[in-house]
C-alpha cells in the first residue's frame, strides 16, 4: 500500500518541506513539498536522493549493544538491560564524582523534543550543565554576537526578504552549496532584476562567488578587519544613518573612535584585497535600498568568531539595514534544527527558551515550571564541547553520552578527541548507523530511529517551526531518540532516589513534550505558547514569536526599532582585528581552511551510502593553487603530506585556481570510514573564540610535503556496496593513504603505500569475497611486486584488485560497468593491451546528480557553442533540483573565456 507523509528534509537549515512516499512500509521516494513555504516544492540534490539513502537497513544500528570490558567486543542486549546499565553507570559516578563528572554531547540534528528531554535530564535531574552541543562546532558565534546587540538570540529576517533585497551579501557563506533551495530562490529574484547586486567574501570562488557581481577573495581570518574598513568609509563619506543610531543604538562614538585606524587602504592591505573593491563594497552596501547579509561558517568558525559576527552588525546598525523587508544580518543555521537547541536551551551556557545559567531568578523560573528546587539547577555554566573532551581526556568528566553527532571526526584535533573518548571511564554512543568514527568508543551503542521513522518538530534559520512525521516503522529494535532519554531519566529518578509522586518524564509521545516545552517560552522573546501540533499540522509550518491569541508568526524583527535589551536599544561593539590563533610561519606557511561539498553531508554516515552523490566527487583531495604546486613540484593527484602543528594526513593534490595562492581546501566530509585518516580534523585547530567557545575549523597553519608512496592498488568489487564497505573499512588505515567510494552496487577502493602492509592484500581479497576458485583469477610476479586478481560471474567480470600496477585500472572498472560478457581469455584482463579491446570509457564526474550529465559531455556541448539553457535543453541537466545550475554556468563562462 502507498502512503504519502508530510515531513521535512533531515539536512541543512534551509529546512525544505519533502513529502515521503512510503509502499509496504518501505520508503520509496521523495519529493519537495510544493506547501511548504521555505521550498514550495523544490529540493536539492541532496534532497532528491534522500529516498536512495533510506533504501537499505545494512550499516544501520539495530539492536542495543553493550561491552563489558574495554577492549572485548561488543554484544547485542535487550533494551531493559542497555538501559539499566546507563543509568547504572550514570548515577554511580553522580553518586561518587558528583554532577559534574558525567556529560551529555548532543546535536543540532535532534528534533526539538528529543533535545528537550535530554536538557530537561541533565540540568533538571543530574543537576549539571555540562550539555553541550555540536552547535558549538556552528552557531554559538552568531548565538554570542545576536545577544551582544540586540539582547535576544534569533535572527530579525525570514526567507521572504530573500527576494526583497536589493544588495545581497554572502559573508563565508557558499550557498550555492550548503543552502542550495535558497539560492535558487536568490538566483531567480537576481534573474528577474539583475540590477540587484551579489558581493560574496569568501577566501575562494566558491560557486557561490562566482556568481556574484563582487567577489572579495580575502585572506583567510581577516573578516574583521574589511567591515571596519567598509565602515570607516561609510562614516567618513556620510553613508550611515544618524537619526537611527542616535535614537536606537548605543555604542557609536567608542567604534567610531575604533574603527578611525581602518582606513579602507589599510583594511585593504590587511585582507589582501584591492582598496577599490573594498570601498565598491561599502557602497553597494551603505546606498542600497535594502541589503541583506546571509552568514555562515566563514564567519562563526572562527578564534574571533563573535567579533566578525559584530563586526557585520555594526553595518547593518550603523546603515539601519536590518528591520525592513530584504534588509537584515542573517545568520544562516547548518543543521536542520540548530534553531531548535537554541529554543530549548540545549546548550553548556543556556538555559531553557532563551534564559541565562547565571541568572538567578531565570534559574528559578525554569525550577519553577519543571517542579524542582531553585537549588537543584546548577549554577556553574557547563563545559563548552572543546573543554569538554578535554576534561574527559583530563580524566576530571569520566562519563560521556553522545547523541546523533560524530565528534571523533567532527571536532578539531582529532587525536586528542580520540584520547578522550579511550581515557573515558563510560562512553554511551546513541546513534542511527554503525559505520562511524566514534561508535568503535562506544562501551553501550543505543540504537536511534532516524530520518523518515520519528516524529517531532524542528525550526528553520527563520524561526519556522515544521513538524516532522514518521512515514515508516524505525528498522530493528531502534527507538526515537527522546524515548531512549526518557526511559534512562526514569530510571535514574529512581536510582538517585529522586522520586516526585509522578515523574517528571512521563512522556509517552513526542506531542508532551512539545506542549511543556512551549509553556516556558511563554513571556520569553521567543513566546510560542499559541501553537501546538494541532495548529502545526492544520495550518503548516510557522515562525516565532507566536504567543497564544495569534493568527500568525513574526516575520521580521525589530522593525519599529526597539530590540530586545532592556533600554530597548541595540548595541554597537567595537571589534578590533586579530589574525588567526594558528600563527602561519616559515615551518607552517600556509593557510588551511576546510567546508563543504554539495552532495556530502558531514560524516557521511547518510549521504555516503548513496552512489549518485558520490558521483559529483568520488574521492577527497587537497585543493592548492597551480602556481603553489608548480613551485613544489606537486602534479594533480600527487600525493602529499598535509602536516600541522598538530597532526597530519595524507590526500591527493587538486590543483586549482579557486583558491587563492597560500591558501588551502580540504572538504571535511570524509573520515575513517572513507579513508586512511579521519580526515581534516587530524590537523585543524581547537583554539576558540574566548566569548563563543566555537573553535577556529576554518583555519589551521599546515606545510604540505610530497610524499613517495609507489605502492597502488586500485580494487572494484559488486555486491552489496554498503556490506563491502564496512568489510574493507577496517583496512583503511593501515595505508598511508587509502579511500573508498560507492558507485550503484560497486565499491571502488584506492590505497597507496611505500610498499604493502603485511598481509594487506589477504584480508583485502577476503574483504571482497576474491579467494581462489574457478571464477577468480590471480595473476602474480613477485619479483616486480604485481599482484592481480579478477572475478567473473556468469562471464560477467564483477571485481577485481591490481596491485604493485594499477595501468588497468580504468579500463577494467570500465568492463566492470559495462556488464557485458567477457571476450577474449580472462588472463587477457592482467594484459597491458586490454585497453584497446574495451570501448566504455572511464566513468567521468557527474555535474548533475538527477539527470546524471557528467563533465565531459557537457565540455562536448559547450565546446559546439551551447550556453546554460542550451545545455538545459539538449543534455537535460540543470532541469530538476538545480543544485548543479551554478556549475554549469562556470563551465560556460569558462568555456566562452577559452574560446
Ligand atoms: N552540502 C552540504 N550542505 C550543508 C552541510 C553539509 O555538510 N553539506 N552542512 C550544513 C551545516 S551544519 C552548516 S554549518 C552549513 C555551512 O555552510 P557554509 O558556511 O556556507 O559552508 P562551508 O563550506 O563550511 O564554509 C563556507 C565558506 O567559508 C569560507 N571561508 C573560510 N574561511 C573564511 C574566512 O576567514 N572568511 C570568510 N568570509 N569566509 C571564509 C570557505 O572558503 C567556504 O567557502 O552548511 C549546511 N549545509
Ligand atoms: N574541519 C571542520 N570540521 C567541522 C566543520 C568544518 O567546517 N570544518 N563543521 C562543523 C559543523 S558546522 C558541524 S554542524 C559539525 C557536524 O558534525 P557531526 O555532528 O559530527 O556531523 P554528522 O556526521 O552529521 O553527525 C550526525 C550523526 O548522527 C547520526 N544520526 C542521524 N540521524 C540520527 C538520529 O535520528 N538520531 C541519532 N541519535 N543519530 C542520528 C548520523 O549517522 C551521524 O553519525 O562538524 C563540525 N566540524
Ligand atoms: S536545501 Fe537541500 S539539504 Fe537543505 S533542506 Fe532543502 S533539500 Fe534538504
Ligand atoms: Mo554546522
Amino acid at each position: 500500500m502507498k502512503t504519502v507523509t508530510r515531513s521535512t528534509c533531515c539536512y541543512c537549515g534551509t529546512g525544505c518541506g519533502v513529502l515521503i512516499e512510503s509502499v509496504d512500509g518501505r520508503i520509496a521516494g521523495v519529493r519537495g513539498d510544493p506547501d511548504h513555504p521555505a521550498n514550495r516544492g523544490q529540493l536539492c540534490s541532496k534532497g532528491m536522493a534522500l529516498a536512495d539513502t533510506a533504501r537499505s537497513t545494512t550499516g544501520r544500528a539495530l539492536a542495543p549493544e553493550l561491552r563489558v570490558r574495554r577492549g572485548e567486543p561488543r554484544t547485542a542486549v535487550e533494551w531493559p538491560v542497555a538501559l539499566d546499565a546507563v543509568a547504572g553507570r550514570f548515577a554511580s559516578i553522580v553518586e561518587q564524582h558528583g554532577p559534574d563528572a558525567v556529560a551529555f554531547y548532543v546535536s543540532g540534528q535532534m528534533l526539538t523534543e528529543d533535545y528537550y528531554v535530554f536538557n530537561k535530564l541533565a540540568k533538571g535531574l543530574i543537576g549539571t550543565n555540562n550539555i553541550d552541543s555540536n552547535s558549538r562546532l556552528c552557531m554559538s558565534s552568531a548565538v554570542t554576537a545576536y545577544k551582544m546587540a540586540f539582547g535576544a538570540d534569533g535572527p530579525p529576517t525570514c526567507y521572504d526578504d530573500l527576494e526583497c533585497a536589493r544588495t545581497v551579501l554572502f559573508a563565508g557563506s557558499n550557498a550555492a552549496w550548503a543552502h542550495p533551495v535558497l539560492f535558487r530562490r536568490l538566483e531567480a529574484a537576481k534573474a528577474a532584476d539583475p540590477s540587484i547586486r551579489w558581493i560574496v567574501i569568501d577566501p575562494r570562488r566558491t560557486d557561490t562567488a562566482a556568481m556574484a557581481d563582487l567577489h572579495l577573495a580575502i585572506e583567510p581570518g581577516t573578516d574583521v578587519a574589511l567591515f571596519n574598513g567598509m565602515l570607516h568609509h561609510l562614516i567618513w563619506e556620510g553613508l550611515v544613518d544618524r537619526a537611527f543610531i542616535d535614537q536606537h543604538t548605543e555604542g557609536f562614538q567608542a567604534l567610531k573612535a575604533a574603527v578611525r585606524t581602518f582606513t579602507p587602504a589599510i583594511a585593504a592591505e590587511l585582507c589582501g584585497i584591492a582598496e577599490a573593491d573594498l570601498i565598491q563594497a561599502a557602497e553597494w552596501f551603505g546606498a542600497s535600498d535594502a541589503a541583506l547579509s546571509l552568514y555562515c561558517m566563514g564567519l562563526n568558525q572562527s578564534s574571533h568568531g563573535t567579533d566578525k559576527n559584530l563586526a557585520l552588525i555594526n553595518l547593518h546598525l550603523a546603515t539601519r539595514q536590518i528591520g525592513k523587508p530584504g534588509a537584515g544580518p542573517f545568520s544562516l543555521t547548518g543543521q536542520p534544527n540548530a534553531m531548535g537547541g537554541r529554543e530549548v536551551g540545549g546548550m553548556a551556557t543556556m538555559l531553557a527558551a532563551h534564559r541565562d545559567i547565571g541568572n538567578a531568578a531565570e534559574r528559578e523560573e525554569v525550577a519553577r515550571l519543571w517542579g524542582i528546587e531553585a537549588e537543584a539547577l546548577s549554577a556553574r555554566p557547563g563545559l563548552s564541547a572543546v573543554d569538554m573532551f578535554d576534561a574527559l581526556r583530563a580524566g576530571t568528566i569520566k562519563a560521556v553520552w553522545i547523541v546523533c553527532t560524530n565528534p571523533a571526526h567532527s571536532l578539531p584535533d582529532s587525536t586528542r578527541v580520540r584520547e578522550a573518548l579511550e581515557k573515558a571511564e563510560f562512553v554511551v554512543v546513541q546513534e542511527a548507523f554503525t559505520q562511524t568514527d566514534t561508535v568503535p568508543y562506544a562501551d553501550v551503542l543505543l540504537p536511534a530511529a532516524s530520518w523518515g521513522e520519528k516524529s517531532g518538530t524542528v525550526t528553520n534559520s527563520e524561526r519556522r517551526i515544521s513538524r516532522v512525521h514518521a512515514a515508516v516503522d524505525a528498522p530493528g529494535a531502534a527507538k526515537p531518540d527522546w524515548w531512549i532519554a526518557v526511559q534512562v531519566a526514569q530510571r535514574l529518578e529512581r536510582r538517585l532516589g529522586r522520586i516526585p509522586h509522578a515523574s517528571r518524564f512521563a512522556f509517552d509521545a513526542p506531542e508532551p513534550i512539545f506542549d511543556e516545552h512551549r509553556r516556558l517560552t511563554e513571556g520569553r522573546d521567543l513566546d510560542i505558547g499559541g501553537l501546538s501540533y494541532a495548529l502545526l499540522d492544520a495550518r503548516g509550518p510557522q515562525q516565532w514569536p507566536f504567543p497564544a491569541g495569534s493568527a500568525y508568526g513574526q516575520a521580521r524583527r525589530y522593525t519599529d526599532g526597539r530590540f530586545a535589551t532592556e533600554d530597548g536599544r541595540a548595541r554597537f561593539h567595537a571589534p578590533d582585528y586579530q589574525p588567526p590563533a594558528d600563527a602561519v610561519n616559515a615551518r607552517f606557511p600556509f593557510r588551511l581552511t576546510s567546508g563543504r561539498l554539495r552532495d556530502q553531508w558531514h560524516g557521511m554516515s547518510r549521504t555516503g551510502r548513496s552512489g549518485r552523490l558520490f558521483a559529483h566527487a568520488s574521492e577527497p583531495a587537497l585543493d592548492m593553487h597551480p602556481g603553489d604546486a608548480a613551485r613544489r613540484g606537486l602534479r594533480e593527484g600527487d600525493l602529499v603530506r598535509v602536516i600541522s602543528r598538530r597532526g597530519e594526513l595524507v590526500l591527493p593534490v587538486h590543483a586549482s585556481e579557486d583558491v587563492r595562492s597560500g591558501t588551502l581546501f580540504v572538504p571535511m566530509h570524509w573520515n575513517a570510514q572513507f579513508m586512511s585518516s579521519s580526515g581534516i580534523n587530524e590537523v585543524s585547530d581547537p583554539a576558540a573564540d574566548p566569548r563563543s567557545s566555537q573553535p577556529e575549523l576554518k583555519h589551521a597553519a599546515v606545510r604540505v610535503e610530497a610524499v613517495a608512496l609507489p605502492w597502488r592498488v586500485v580494487a572494484v568489487r559488486r555486491g552489496d556496496a554498503l556490506a563491502l564497505q564496512a568489510a574493507v573499512q577496517p583496512l583503511l588505515g593501515a595505508c598511508r593513504y587509502a579511500a573508498l567510494a560507492i558507485e550503484d552496487d560497486l565499491l571502488i577502493v584506492r590505497a597507496a603505500d611505500a610498499a604493502a602492509p603485511a598481509h594487506w592484500l589477504e584480508r583485502l581479497y577476503a574483504a571482497l569475497g576474491l579467494l581462489p576458485d574457478d571464477d577468480t583469477l590471480e595473476y602474480r610476479d613477485t619479483r616486480r611486486g604485481l599482484d592481480k586478481r579478477a572475478r567473473w560471474r556468469d562471464n560477467v567480470i564483477e571485481g577485481f584488485v591490481l596491485a604493485g600496477d594499477t595501468t588497468q585500472a580504468d579500463t577494467l572498472l570500465a568492463a566492470v560497468r559495462a556488464r557485458e560478457p567477457w571476450r577474449g581469455s580472462r588472463l587477457g584482463a592482467f594484459s597491458a593491451h586490454l585497453a584497446g579491446k574495451i570501448a566504455s570509457a572511464p566513468r567521468e564526474r557527474i555535474v548533475c546528480s538527477c539527470m546524471q550529465v557528467g563533465a565531459t559531455q557537457i565540455q562536448a556541448a559547450l565546446a559546439r557553442g551551447a550556453s546554460v539553457p542550451g545545455l538545459q535543453a539538449s543534455l537535460g541537466c540543470g532541469t530538476v533540483c538545480g543544485s548543479c545550475v551554478p556549475e554549469l554556468r562556470r563551465m560556460c563562462e569558462a568555456a566562452t573565456l577559452a574560446g
